[in-house]
């Protein structure tokens, strides 16, 4: 029988501080990786400055001004019927340079205020406590995550904010898309995931795994500890989950994206079971990597399993064998099946219900989408409306296949939290223009615009959406 999504669901959407919040410089906050990153492009990465230069575009510095204008901006997601809101809480508000032993008041009690008024607005509050947000004086000061004692520091920071918010918060994730780093070629991976700028000369993927642990360990005793301070809690991992699909049916293609995945897998592995898998440990002892683990670090692997997977989804990949491989066995490869969005992400709703089965398979653990979207270049027309129907389009087949999973595959899913659902700052690129909302930010790339808000077209559509408990697509 089918059942639809279940009663509770938690219809919302999703931000992260650093990309909406602005107020870079108030209530005490210290400089984070995102303060130095400047505007990039399509085509053109984001530049990471030796500290902030004046003269740079740095577009997280203000971003839509969230700090200011919250209230107005819940008030709008209310409208639509929002039942939880996802957004990370700034590390660098409550410990400006990280390594502090007193928490920031200032900036403590900014995220009061925040989680009062969404549950004021009857929104349940979802917190990522690492997104892409650091303190950049642990990466000058200890090379970031590369350094065993930012595992005390976040530890710190979260428990901080576990006891701080244990009546009000029940939801958290530790790492945002954990996984993102493990594309060691380009700088901005390790350097938004984990603070790490790599060295010239040393292997990279040596490097990552070391982070991945610090990071894991963290991760686990964040779980740990927050149980004891609330054992309601439910605290998830977060992962940028795209299937990679064999580019052919030759055994070989198989082969090289079933290995592709697992690059991706050992993060959930770790943090979903307790412990490495076989596949990593074995390419740590054949690639001859010195990963420094210290007594203990596996128990509290064990005992710091999470309560649930969270992911996000964008898009899928290909993988095509490639003999001359050195670190991956295969090559990505474009798919001629699906479309791609003007940045070159593939679109592939089917995707979505194909990860949601293996992850289901694998970890047999209730799961949250807390990431979906399309980014676009829009306009408002001649009455000041986007009439967004690309992304009505998208966001209509991601949530049928969504539906499939729930009604005919029977997986567990806890909510569904749409990326940006107001305009906000790309990750990625550091744009304006790359628009995920259901609602309007009057700003441009080159920070211009009065930062007015305006629902757009889908901004209606997803209002019906929630009041129909996701019958009316
Ligand atoms: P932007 C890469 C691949 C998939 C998701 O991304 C990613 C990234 C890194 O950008 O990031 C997540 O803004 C991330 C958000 C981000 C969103 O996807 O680059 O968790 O912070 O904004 C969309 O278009």
């Amino acid at each position: 029988m089918k059942m639809g999504f279940p009663k509770g669901f938690l219809w919302g959407g999703a931000v992260a501080a650093h990309q909406l919040e602005g107020g870079w410089q108030e209530g005490g906050k210290g400089i984070s990786v995102a303060d130095v990153m400047t505007l990039g492009g399509p085509n053109k990465p984001r530049e990471i400055t030796d500290g902030v230069v004046p003269g740079k575009i740095y577009p997280n510095h203000e971003a839509i001004d969230f700090y200011h204008r919250y209230e107005e901006d819940i008030a709008l997601l209310a409208k639509m019927g929002f039942k939880c809101f996802r957004t990370s809480i700034a590390w660098t508000r409550i410990f400006p340079n990280g390594d502090e032993v007193e928490a920031n008041e200032a900036g403590l009690k900014f995220y009061d205020d925040l989680f009062d008024t969404l549950h004021r607005y009857g929104m349940e509050p979802i917190v990522t406590l690492s997104h892409f947000e650091m303190p950049y004086n642990l990466v000058t000061k200890y090379g970031g995550w590369r350094n065993r004692k930012l595992v005390d520091f976040f530890v710190r920071f979260a428990v901080t904010v576990f006891k701080r918010y244990k009546d009000k918060v029940k939801y958290w994730m530790t790492f945002n898309e954990i996984n993102n780093q493990r594309d060691v070629n380009t700088e901005f991976t390790a350097f938004t995931n984990s603070g790490v700028l790599y060295k010239d000369g040393e292997n990279r993927y040596e490097v990552l795994y070391q982070v991945a642990h610090h990071e894991f360990v963290a991760s686990a005793l964040a779980v740990i500890e927050g149980h004891k301070i609330n054992p309601d809690f439910q605290i998830g991992c977060m992962l940028a989950m795209s299937p990679v699909y064999p580019a052919t049916c030759k055994p070989m293609d198989q082969m090289a994206a079933l290995k592709e995945m697992d690059r991706t897998f050992v993060f959930s592995d770790v943090q979903c079971r307790g412990h490495y898998p076989m596949y990593i440990l074995k390419e740590w002892e054949n690639k001859g990597y010195n990963i420094k683990i210290e007594n203990g670090d596996f128990d509290i692997l064990e005992r710091g399993k999470v309560d649930y997977f969270a992911l996000s989804y964008y898009m899928s990949f290909v993988s095509e064998y490639d003999p001359e491989g050195k670190e991956h066995m295969g090559k990505e490869v474009k798919n001629p099946y699906v479309k791609a969005s003007d940045w070159g992400w593939q679109i592939d709703p089917v995707g979505l219900r194909y990860m949601l089965n293996v992850i289901s398979e694998r970890y047999e653990l209730p799961m949250m989408i807390v990431e979906n979207g399309i980014g676009l270049h829009e306009y408002p027309d001649e009455t000041g409306v986007v009439q967004d129907d690309t992304r009505i389009k998208y966001f209509s087949e991601h949530i049928a296949e969504m539906k499939k999973a729930v009604d005919e595959d029977g997986v567990t899913l806890m909510g569904y939290c749409p990326w940006g659902p107001i305009d906000l700052v790309s990750a990625s690129t550091g744009e304006m223009e790359k628009r995920y909302g259901f609602i309007y930010v009057d700003k441009n790339n080159q920070g211009k615009g009065t930062l007015k808000r305006v629902p757009k077209k889908s901004f209606y559509w997803y209002q019906k959406v929630i009041k129909t408990n996701g019958e009316d697509y």
